[in-house]
């Protein structure tokens, strides 16, 4: 394969709901750029791009899958991503190395939830699309509603670039208003004929093309004066305009196309070369020496990897983007994010399952190699005498939990491995060891997405695993003033154990004056303090221990066994085992032994007078409620709605975007259990949200008892 030149390579990637036709179209455009012979089919489990077992089993992509094609001596590198929300990961990952995202929508249904949250993250970062309308073919299909819709979602910047002749399964021709040509298509594929403007389309085609001559002027000032001048523009200054304007996100260009028929892909793919833009034509990337780095392919060799995976046979894949320089085969670099020495001892391009060797890649170009020893996403590798990195690629918050226990014991170490590995390839799979619930919680992007990585766990790893419901996260808190004596006293033959402890507590707010004066029982007990402890607790919120001892009461040196003591009932609260939070302790007085008293005595005394205070000073159950943002179709408002209230959430505030609806609302955690399933089926998967820890909040009364009572059985259990 011959080396393309930087202004030689374009990358975008396939973007689009779940279903649109992504895949389908990228095994349109790998044959029409004669990297294949053959198209093959979702369904007949026979595409380049959708290789792996679990995608041929759901027939939908669940991984992001990087291309190639050639056409019109340019290289096309384009990146197949998954549609469903489970899987945003792949297309956050593929969205760094291109330069522009093509947006399939789905002539049957126009503007869809997967659209909306991919247009979000494109936007987020300033990238161009180019929307693509699919399906044409289908005998649902309404190019005028997907218009519409797609109207109500970018704004009047869509901008018409074709339209189809006629839509079903009669479709076979594409009016192209820059070409000013009809495309019309064989029965069986083939080259379409071009034919003039068919007489009755004139008056629309003239309209459409004067609104794309304006939107072409308004990108550049030489445009508008030329098109001021002359009244017109040619078509090579209207390409020029519409790359500007794209590049500038004022034009969102419609292209038509049937995936399943090859109609109209050339002529994307055409339009593509013509007007996408180049690696060059976008801001430069900056290193983190904050310099602007502009694919130069005479600069420093730089690499940055975009995706890692694990393919049989062959072990890790690293996917790179060449950001700087040239890269060859063999090269040494160094991965300044780990400092390992690495060498690319193969380079190749890679179209889904075929990979080809190639010897050399320029700047802009994307490829993979493999073999390398510490190297994964998000990493930098650089000629040795270059020491930058680049920004890592942010992936978005986990939204769905499960806990996961391997089924045999024997097997938990080799789960932990897999569960790294997994994480490794997919970095929206979060794996965390939590001590305090005693369980390994996954948490992903749904339930699917774990089910997936389950069905990996079982049939690749061959681990048999199980889900189990993940554990709550509460916190013990206490709501008013108490106070408690608690003596330790063992005399059991030789020394003996003597400590004695006089506590108050009461619940921390952030700053409360120093304590000076209580009232417990009706008794006044004034504190001087003479030192304090402000610990910030590693579960959140705090504790403050106040030494107030004074005249000797208790030794100085035991005051530290004494607050042991209280963390140690910290970690494990007195009311369900889960840390405690937020509390001032005051210890103001004591006794102590001269022989028999010692560390051991005083942290025991101290846990137990923190305990029995504790009791007695009205403690809660806090529990984890989280922000939600949820986007649900309009006629489905009211059941999600009604769903939400239903697990205790508070609605707080809820507004059209564009079209959809956004309910904002804060959730207890303990509620949202199988969430993403429940929303799926409220809204037939056209809803989708985001959550995000907000903070602590006393759980209700009911919920308590019920709480109390559970972790009390738990005990009796356990003795
Ligand atoms: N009629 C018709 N069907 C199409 C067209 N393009 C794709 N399909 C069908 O739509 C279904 C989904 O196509 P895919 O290519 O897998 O869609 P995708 O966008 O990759 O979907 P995900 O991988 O789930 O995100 C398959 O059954 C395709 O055969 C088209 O142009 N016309
Ligand atoms: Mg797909």
């Amino acid at each position: 394969m011959k080396t393309y030149q930087t202004d030689q390579i374009k990358n975008i990637a396939l973007l689009g709901n779940s279903g649109s036709g992504k895949t389908t179209l990228a095994e349109a455009m790998l044959f029409e750029g004669g990297i294949i012979e053959r198209r093959g089919q979702v369904e007949n489990k026979n595409t380049v791009s959708d290789y792996n077992e679990i995608e041929y089993e759901n027939e939908s992509s669940v991984y992001s899958t990087v291309l190639y094609t050639e056409y019109q001596d340019k290289k096309i590198n384009f990146i197949d991503t998954p549609g469903l929300d489970d899987f945003v990961g792949g297309v956050i990952s593929s969205l760094r190395p291109v330069e522009a995202g093509l947006m399939v929508l789905n002539a049957q249904h126009g503007i869809e939830v997967g659209t909306e949250i991919f247009a979000r993250h494109t936007e987020k970062i300033d990238k161009p699309l180019i929307l693509v309308v699919n399906q044409l073919d289908h005998d649902k299909a309404n190019f005028e509603k997907t218009i519409e819709s797609a109207k109500q979602s970018f704004g009047n910047k869509v901008t018409i670039i074709q339209y189809p002749y006629n839509t079903g399964p009669a479709f076979n021709a594409i009016i192209d208003v820059l070409k000013m040509n009809m495309y019309k298509f064989p029965e069986k594929e083939g080259k379409p004929e071009i034919l003039p403007i068919p007489e009755d389309q004139k008056d629309k085609v003239e309209k459409l093309r004067n609104e794309l001559i304006e939107s072409a002027a308004e990108s550049n000032e030489d445009l508008m004066e030329l098109f001021f001048e002359k009244g017109t523009l040619d078509e090579d200054e209207m390409k020029k305009g519409i790359a500007l304007g794209i590049i500038q996100r004022e034009i969102f260009p419609i292209c038509c196309i049937s995936a399943k028929k090859n109609m109209g892909i050339g002529r994307l793919m055409e339009f593509i070369c013509d007007v996408a833009p180049f690696s060059t034509d976008m801001p430069a990337p900056k290193n983190s020496k904050n310099k602007e780095l502009k694919y130069d392919p005479k600069g420093s060799a730089s690499i940055f990897i975009f995706k890692t995976s694990v393919e049989s046979h062959i072990g890790e894949i690293n996917y790179f983007k060449v950001m700087s320089g040239e890269i060859t085969e063999g090269m040494d670099l160094v991965n300044h994010n780990t400092q390992s020495k690495e060498r690319l001892s193969q380079l190749f391009v890679v179209a889904g399952k075929n990979r080809t060797r190639v010897s050399k890649l320029l700047a802009a170009d994307i490829g993979a190699t493999v073999k390398l020893k510490n190297t994964k996403t998000n990493h930098t590798l650089n000629i040795s005498n270059e020491n930058w990195t680049f920004n890592p690629i942010i992936f978005p918050e986990p939204k769905y939990r499960t806990a996961i226990k391997a089924k045999s014991e024997s097997d938990d170490e080799k789960l932990g491995e897999a569960l790294s590995r997994l994480h490794e390839e997919d970095p929206t799979i979060l794996i965390e060891y939590s001590k305090e619930l005693k369980q390994i919680i996954l948490s992903g992007q749904g339930e699917h997405h774990l089910n997936i990585l389950k069905w990996h766990l079982d049939n690749i790893f061959k681990l048999e695993t199980k889900f189990l419901l993940p554990k709550i996260p509460y916190r013990e808190t206490i709501t008013k003033v108490a106070q408690s004596i608690y003596r330790h006293k063992k005399q059991s033959g030789g020394a003996g154990q003597f400590g004695e402890v006089y506590m108050i507590i009461e619940p921390y707010k952030e700053g409360m004056p120093k304590p000076k004066k209580y009232k417990v029982d009706g008794k006044e007990i004034n504190v001087s303090v003479r030192s304090v402890d402000d610990i910030d607790l590693e579960w959140g919120g705090k504790v403050i221990f106040y030494n107030c001892i004074v005249g000797g009461a208790i030794d100085q040196r035991f005051l530290p066994s004494i607050l042991k003591g209280i963390m140690e009932k910290m970690e494990e609260g007195p009311l369900t085992g889960s840390y405690a939070r937020d509390i001032r302790v005051v210890v103001y007085d004591g006794k102590m032994h001269s022989v028999d008293s010692n560390d051991i005595s005083f942290k025991l005394a101290g846990l137990h007078a923190f305990k029995a205070a504790f009791k007695n000073a009205g403690p809660k159950i806090l529990e984890p409620v989280y922000n939600i943002e949820v986007l649900v179709p309009a006629d489905r408002m009211g059941d999600v709605m009604g769903d939400l209230q239903a697990r205790r959430a508070t609605i707080e505030g809820m507004h059209s975007e564009k079209v959809f609806e956004k309910i904002m609302a804060k959730v207890p955690l303990s509620e949202m259990n199988k969430y993403s399933t429940a929303l799926s089926s409220l809204t037939n998967g056209r809803a989708t949200y985001t959550m995000k820890f907000a903070k602590y909040e006393q759980v209700p009364p009911e919920i308590q008892e019920k709480l109390l009572k559970t972790y009390e059985e738990e005990q009796k259990e356990k003795e």
